[in-house]
C-alpha cells in the first residue's frame, strides 16, 4: 500500500482489500531507543528516548518552543477497543501522533469464555471480538502508522482461556507483538481449569517465546478485585513471581517478561507513601525483568480531573522507580466508555508528565533508611512467607483450593474470603491427556515431547521440516476466513455508514463513526439532585437524544453541582454548508522580531474620538500579555478620546510607520466614521500612502473596518501577534 499522507485520512476500505493475502512486516516487540542528553529547542533532556523522525502531534504547549516533541524513555501504551475494529483503526493512528507506541485491544466482555478462534469481525461489547481479520486489518494499518512515526508501534492483545495456545499461534503468524499471558488469569477468574491452564500456558508461553513478544502477566487483577487494593501486595509478588519464573523456564526472555504492577491505593490515602515501597520491593525482587506500571483503576472516578491526578501520581512512583512500560488508563474505563477522545488525552498526560519529570533521578535520590525500605522489606518478608505456605501445603493449585488469593486480610492475616478453585473443577477439567509414545505435531514452537524422531531424526530440532515448514515459516498455509455472518459484518457496518466517509457529511462520535455521542459539562446553582435532573432536561432541550449523567460534582451542597450529561446529537453538519472564515495570516515571533529588529518600526496609537475604552488597546501594545512592544516594536500612546486630526499629526511628527486606533463606542456607527475620518485627514495630509492605519476595538468587524478606509481591523480576541504580523507584513509588501 502506499505511505499515508498526513492531510488524508487513513482508507479503510483499502486496508480491508486483499486482507487474505496480507503478511505483517515485522514481529516482536520493540522497545524504544534511549537518546540521553538530547537537545531539542531550547532544552536538554537527560532520560528521553529518539524523538520521532516522522510526523507526531507534540504537547500543546509546546507551540511556544518551537513546536519540539520530547519521548519518554518508557514505552506508553493506549487500551483502544470500542466494539467497531474498523473506528478503532483511526484511533490507533491518532494515538500513535500522540505518543503511544504500544496498542493494547481490549476483547469484548470475557472472550476468555469463547473456546475456540472466533472468525469473522462482529460488532464487540466493551470491547472488540479478537478475530484474525480483525488483527490483520489492525497489524496492515499500524504497519503503515509506524511508517509514517517512525516508531515501531506494539500491537498487543489477550492470550487466555481455553483457547489460549490458539490464540497465541494466530498472534504469532500475524505480528502481535505482546500480550497477556498469566495462567493464573484463567484460574482464579475465569474459573478455568487449573491443570488445562497451566498445561496450555506451556504451549503459549513457547510461542510467544519464538515470536518474540512481550509478556503482561495478570497480577494487576488482584488489586482491582480485592476489597483493599494495598491489601494484596504479598500476594501479588507470590503472583508475579510464579508466572515470571515459568515463562523464564519455557523460554521467554527475562527483558521480554513484563509484571503488571499497579500502585496499590490511591487519594484520599497518602498514597505515595503507601505505593512507593511496595514498587521498591517489586524492583528490588524482579530486577531482571520488565515492568509495566499500569494505573490505579480500582479507585479510579468518572471525572476526568480525578483520574489524571491519579495517574499523575502513579507516575511519579513509575518515574522514582523506572518503569518500563507506562500504560494511561482513562475516566472511561471507571465509566465503562470503551473509547474517548479522553484516551488520547492519557497518552499526553502520560508524555507530559514523564518528559516534565525528567531528570529527576539526577537531583534526588530514594533513601536508603527509614520507612521506605522498612516498609518495602516488610512486604517482601511478607512475600516470602506467602511463597513458603504454598509451598508447605503441597504448591500452588492446593493453596488456590484452600483460598489463599484475593483474600482480604494483609498476609499473614487472613479474612478467609479469597477466591476457591477446585483442582478438578472448572471449564476444561479432566481434558489434559498425556500424549502417546508416537505422538507427533510437525509444527514450530511446540512444548514437551514430540516424537519425531520416528518419520525423520534430522527433523528433531525442525518438526516443521517434515511439511516444509509451518505456518510460522509458511504464512501462505494460513487459511482465512472471512466474514461468516452477512448481517453483522464490517462491511455492513460501513455501509450504514457510508455518508460519513466522504467528509462531506459529518457528526461528532465518542465510540463509532457519526454516533453523535457528545458530552456536555453543566453547572446549576443548586443541589446533585436539582441539577442532574436539570442538566438532563437541558440536555434534552438542546436537542440530544438518549440523555444520562455521566458525572457529578459538588460544588457546595445547596449552592451548586457540576454534572457531565452525555447525549447524542441527531443532526448532520453538512461540511460544504459551512461559512468558514478564512484563517488569520500570522507570523512566528521570531520571523516578526528578526524583521523589526532589521528595520526598527514606530506606531502611534490612541483612543479616538470620545472613547475612553483603553483596555483592549494597551492589552495590544504592553509587553505582558504579548502586545506588539514585545516584538520591539517603538510604541507612542497618545492616551484616551484622542482627536483625529492630533492622532494623524502625531504620526507625522514622529515618522510613524503605522497609526493604531481605538474605538469601542459604536452609536450611530461612530466607530467606522471615526476610521472614514483618519483615512481622509490622513490623504488631506498627503500621508496616507506612508502610513498603515489600524483599527481596533470590540465591535469592529475587519471587513467593514476596511471598507471604511482602515487598511486592516481587528475585532474581539484579537492580540497583539496578530496586529504585529500583519504590520510587518503590510509593511514588506509595499
Ligand atoms: C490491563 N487494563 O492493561 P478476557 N489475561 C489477563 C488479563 O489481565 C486480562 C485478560 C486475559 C487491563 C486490561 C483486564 N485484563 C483489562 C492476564 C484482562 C482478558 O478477554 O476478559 O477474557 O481476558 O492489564
Amino acid at each position: 500500500m502506499k505511505p499515508l499522507e498526513p492531510n488524508k485520512k487513513l482508507d479503510i476500505e483499502q486496508i480491508l482489500q486483499d486482507l487474505k493475502d496480507y503478511h505483517p512486516k515485522r514481529k516482536g516487540w520493540a522497545w524504544r531507543e534511549p537518546a540521553p542528553n538530547l537537545t531539542l529547542g531550547p532544552f536538554t533532556y537527560k532520560d528521553v528516548s529518539k524523538p520521532l523522525p516522522g510526523k507526531s502531534v507534540p504537547l500543546m504547549s509546546a507551540h511556544n518552543f518551537n513546536n519540539v516533541d520530547p519521548q519518554p524513555l518508557p514505552v506508553i501504551t493506549t487500551e483502544i477497543a470500542s466494539g467497531r475494529f474498523e473506528d478503532d483503526i483511526r484511533r490507533m493512528r491518532m494515538a500513535a501522533h500522540h505518543g503511544a507506541d504500544h496498542i493494547m485491544v481490549i476483547r469484548t466482555a470475557g472472550q476468555s469464555h469463547f473456546d475456540g478462534l472466533i472468525e469473522g469481525s462482529p460488532q464487540g461489547v466493551g470491547g472488540v471480538p479478537v478475530t484474525r481479520k480483525q488483527v490483520r486489518a489492525q497489524r496492515k494499518a499500524l504497519d503503515l502508522i509506524e511508517e509514517e512515526v517512525g516508531r515501531p508501534i506494539n500491537y498487543h492483545s489477550y492470550v487466555s482461556g481455553v483457547a489460549g495456545p490458539e490464540v497465541a499461534v494466530m498472534f504469532a503468524e500475524e505480528g502481535v507483538n505482546g500480550c497477556h499471558q498469566d495462567p493464573q488469569y484463567n484460574v482464579i477468574y475465569r474459573n478455568i481449569n487449573m491443570i488445562r491452564s497451566f498445561v496450555d500456558a506451556c504451549e503459549s508461553k513457547k510461542i510467544i517465546a519464538w515470536a518474540g513478544m512481550a509478556q503482561i502477566d495478570g497480577a494487576h487483577n488482584a488489586n482491582a478485585t480485592a476489597a483493599q487494593a494495598w491489601k494484596v501486595t504479598p500476594e501479588l509478588m507470590a503472583q508475579h513471581a510464579i508466572n515470571s519464573l515459568f515463562s523464564s523456564n519455557v523460554g521467554v526472555l527475562k527483558t521480554n517478561i513484563c509484571l503488571s504492577t499497579v500502585p496499590p491505593t490511591a487519594t484520599p490515602g497518602p498514597c505515595v507513601y503507601m505505593d512507593l515501597p511496595y514498587a521498591v520491593a517489586l524492583r528490588e525482587f524482579f530486577r531482571e525483568y520488565r515492568m509495566r506500571a499500569q494505573m490505579n483503576t480500582k479507585y479510579i472516578e468518572s471525572s476526568a480531573r480525578d483520574a489524571t491526578v491519579t495517574h499523575v501520581l502513579n507516575m511519579l512512583v513509575s518515574k522514582l522507580t523506572s518503569a518500563d512500560i507506562q500504560s494511561t488508563i482513562t475516566p472511561d474505563e471507571g465509566r465503562n466508555v470503551p473509547w474517548h477522545i479522553y484516551n488520547i488525552e492519557a497518552c499526553d498526560t502520560a508524555k507530559q508528565t514523564l518528559v516534565g519529570l525528567d531528570g529527576l533521578m539526577e537531583m534526588v535520590e530514594l533513601k536508603k533508611e527509614g520507612p521506605l525500605r522498612d516498609n518495602a522489606r516488610e512486604i517482601q518478608e511478607r512475600a516470602v512467607l506467602f511463597m513458603e505456605e504454598i509451598l508447605e501445603i503441597g504448591g500452588y493449585f492446593s493453596a488456590v483450593e484452600e483460598g489463599f488469593f484475593v483474600d482480604s486480610g494483609f498476609y499473614p492475616e487472613r479474612e478467609d474470603d479469597g477466591i476457591r478453585r477446585a483442582v478438578d473443577g472448572g471449564v476444561g477439567a479432566g481434558t489434559v491427556i498425556k500424549r502417546a509414545a508416537d505422538y507427533m505435531a510437525p509444527v514450530t514452537a511446540h512444548y514437551g515431547y514430540n516424537n519425531v524422531a520416528q518419520y525423520d531424526p534430522n527433523a528433531v530440532d525442525d518438526p516443521a521440516l517434515l511439511i516444509g515448514g509451518c505456518t510460522f515459516e509458511c504464512p501462505d498455509k494460513i487459511i482465512f476466513i472471512d466474514e461468516l455472518d452477512d448481517t453483522d459484518n464490517v462491511y455492513v457496518r460501513m455501509e450504514e455508514n457510508k455518508q460519513y466517509r466522504s467528509g462531506k457529511l459529518i457528526k461528532p462520535e465518542m465510540e463509532w463513526m457519526a454516533d453523535g455521542v457528545v458530552h456536555v459539562n453543566l453547572f446549576f446553582p443548586t443541589d446533585r439532585r436539582i441539577a442532574e435532573a436539570a442538566a438532563i432536561q437541558a440536555g434534552k432541550r438542546m436537542n440530544l437524544t438518549d440523555v444520562a449523567v455521566v458525572s457529578r460534582e459538588i460544588m457546595q451542597e445547596s449552592e451548586g453541582t457540576r454534572v457531565e450529561i452525555t447525549g447524542k446529537f441527531p443532526f448532520d453538519i453538512d461540511v460544504t454548508k459551512l461559512v468558514i472564515p478564512p484563517e488569520p495570516e500570522t507570523l512566528s515571533d521570531e520571523e516578526i522580531k528578526a524583521d523589526i529588529s532589521h528595520k526598527p518600526m514606530t506606531v502611534v496609537c490612541a483612543t479616538v474620538g470620545e472613547d475612553e475604552h483603553s483596555v483592549g488597546l494597551r492589552e495590544i501594545i504592553d509587553i505582558k500579555h504579548g502586545g506588539i512592544e514585545k516584538y520591539g516594536i517603538k510604541v507612542h500612546y497618545l492616551g484616551t478620546s484622542v482627536p483625529i486630526e492630533k492622532l494623524v499629526d502625531a504620526a507625522i511628527e514622529v515618522n510613524a510607520d503605522a497609526i493604531l486606533a481605538s474605538t469601542i463606542i459604536s452609536h450611530d456607527d461612530i466607530h467606522y466614521k471615526n476610521i472614514a475620518n483618519i483615512d481622509r485627514i490622513a490623504r488631506e495630509k498627503g500621508v496616507r500612502d506612508k502610513l498603515i492605519f489600524i483599527a481596533g476595538g470590540t465591535q469592529i468587524t475587519p471587513e467593514t473596518a476596511v471598507k471604511n478606509g482602515a487598511d486592516a481591523g481587528f475585532g474581539r480576541g484579537c492580540k497583539g501577534a496578530h496586529v504585529a504580523a500583519f504590520l510587518v507584513k503590510k509593511r514588506n509588501s509595499v
